[in-house]
């Protein structure tokens, strides 16, 4: 046997590696992982954990779903990239599949979630100045504080944490933050210039923070009242995450531009969407929007196959029945250093108090019990495992929360 081979199998080796030769942007749990299947992924020692993250939603349909997996062995084998010079025959099946489910009537592919929020802007944009007479480069978007929809320049510059835009103007211009939360201060905002409302039906990043019941249709209310596109971010959100298949349909309400990513490839692979009832995105012509890989057919049929699992196998359902006993049972612990349970459907999350010492001291001692969870900002830690959780892994994860804290 190899001694290098065996030695590099050794988790604080590859964390070494890591530190000598990556950028210092991330600080992970210290887990090295190796394989994942279903619920459950596997370090290099063997340790098995249960993902309460699923990479951030991304993997909604569980690690290495196998007939995600089998499209796209069969799909790489065939053809995996044409850019979009030339058609291929995996784009139309793959939007009308995606129109159906989501009952939008225009869809363009990218690939990052970062890129279906800049395409959305870009189309605002453009549609203020072609449709609603927006007097050239006046067009104001609306974003809320706290809020996250990726890393490029433009998107940094109208964040409000300073850990995410400190250092990396100048920024554009053209976007107002107003509080999540508050459609009265949203109203007050809107002038003749105003061409969108960006904004997450729950933000993620802050914390899983859900609005006051209505705010959302209130907002699609003062969006068709002034002429404004509602753009709503269902990257994190959307595709089952919180009991629904969009998290608009908790209020009944229909964006003008979905946003959607992550987990349309079950993990497989970067795919995003902008979705959209076809006037806004009729705004952009031949050579005014692209993306070398946006739509190539390896995405295309990954993502066809990674939303055909979520529906043949009801993972929808799923995770709003299992979230609402996972949330249930989460809420019954009685520790003193939990402030509040919050949640929907598996988007869910724990708040601690401050001086509870800290969120990610909890999640070391959850890495100790077998369970993967992300604390985020100081206090609180997020809970997303896949959407597949059965009813006893659920109490499985409120019993060792229940000991963690
Ligand atoms: C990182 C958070 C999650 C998103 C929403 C757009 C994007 C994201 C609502 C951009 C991405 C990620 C990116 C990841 C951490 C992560 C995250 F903690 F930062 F907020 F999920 F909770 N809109 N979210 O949540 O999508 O370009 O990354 O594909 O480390 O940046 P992307």
């Amino acid at each position: 046997m190899n001694d290098i081979a065996l030695e590099r199998t050794l988790t604080a080796d590859y964390i070494a590696l890591e530190a000598e030769y990556g950028a210092k942007n991330y600080k992970p749990l210290d887990v090295v992982l190796t394989r994942g299947e279903g619920v459950h992924v596997w370090d290099v020692e063997g340790r098995r954990y249960l993902d309460c993250l699923s990479a951030y939603s991304a993997v909604n349909q569980g690690h290495c779903h196998p007939k995600i997996l089998a499209a796209m062995v069969e799909q790489a084998g065939r053809l995996t990239l044409t850019s979009r010079a030339f058609r291929n025959d995996q784009l139309a099946p793959f939007y009308e599949e995606l129109c159906a489910l989501t009952h939008s009537h225009k869809v363009l592919p990218m690939n990052s979630g970062a890129e279906a929020v800049e395409t959305a802007l870009k189309v605002a944009r453009k549609w203020g100045y072609e449709v609603k007479g927006v007097r050239d480069g006046a067009a104001e978007i609306i974003v809320c504080d706290g809020n996250f929809h990726g890393r490029t320049v433009a998107i940094v510059g109208f964040s409000t944490d300073p850990q995410s835009r400190g250092g990396f103007g100048p920024f554009a211009p053209g976007f107002k933050i107003v509080p999540f939360g508050d459609a009265d201060a949203l109203e007050a905002a809107i002038t003749p210039n105003t061409v969108a409302f960006l904004v997450e039906p729950i933000q993620g990043e802050a914390g899983v923070i859900i609005p006051p019941a209505g705010y959302l249709k209130r907002a699609r209310e003062l969006c068709t009242q002034h002429g404004v596109i509602l753009i709503l971010d269902e990257i994190q959100t959307g595709l089952g995450r919180t009991g629904k298949l969009l998290a608009e349909e908790h209020e009944g309400v229909e964006a003008d531009l979905t946003l959607i990513g992550k987990a349309l490839s079950g993990g497989f692979y970067p795919v995003s969407a902008v979705l959209s009832n076809s006037e806004v995105m009729n705004v952009l012509h031949p050579g005014e929007h692209g993306s070398t890989f946006g739509g190539n057919p390896l995405a295309c049929a990954i993502a066809r196959a990674a939303l055909k699992a979520l529906t043949e196998e009801d993972m929808v359902g799923n995770a709003a029945r299992v979230g609402a006993r996972l949330k249930a049972s989460l809420e019954a612990i009685d520790a003193p250093s939990v402030k509040e349970v919050r949640g929907r459907g598996l988007m869910i999350a724990v708040e601690l108090h401050a001086d509870a010492g800290g969120a990610r001291r909890v999640c070391e001692a959850l890495q100790a019990r077998g369970l993967l969870a992300k604390e985020t900002h100081d206090h609180t830690i997020r809970i997303a495992p896949p959407l597949i959780l059965t009813d006893s892994q659920a109490d499985w994860i409120a019993e060792q929360f229940a000991a963690a804290l």
